[in-house]
């Protein structure tokens, strides 16, 4: 048993989970927010028998999306006279960042 962590961007989301959901994966959808551009993204816990997580990959790398952002740096305090504007600096964005866990022991408990 694993335990597939999998941050994707919010916007392909809907389709991933809904592949999910038609394979009959089970798992948790979590609001998340990336630390570093602070946009809202989402967080998939899916607990797979390790033999299908090959097939849960494939639908993260066929719904996930990568895309480049471009994102305002924050600009300094400056004097009226020596105003510029900054240039927006280009970040990529992957389709999904994926950690894949070993599961001690899974239950549910009825
Ligand atoms: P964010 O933290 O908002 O990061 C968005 C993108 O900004 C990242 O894309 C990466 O290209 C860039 N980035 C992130 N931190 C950076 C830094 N310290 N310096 C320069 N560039 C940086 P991805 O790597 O595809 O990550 C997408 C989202 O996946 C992240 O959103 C975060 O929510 C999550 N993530 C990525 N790596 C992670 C990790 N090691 N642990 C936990 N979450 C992670």
């Amino acid at each position: 048993m694993k335990l597939v962590i999998a941050v994707v961007q919010e916007r392909d989301a809907d389709a991933l989970v809904g592949a999910l959901s038609d394979r009959g994966f089970f798992f948790t959808q979590i609001d998340s927010t990336g630390g570093f551009l602070r946009e809202a993204n989402v967080t998939l816990l899916i607990g797979v028998q390790t033999s299908l997580v090959p097939e849960v990959l494939r639908l993260l790398r066929q719904y996930g999306q990568a895309r480049v952002r471009y994102v305002n740096p924050l600009m300094p305090i400056v004097e009226p006279a020596e105003f510029h504007v900054a240039s927006p600096v280009e970040v990529y964005v992957g389709g999904a960042t994926v950690f894949v866990l070993s599961v001690e022991r899974y239950e549910r408990v009825a």
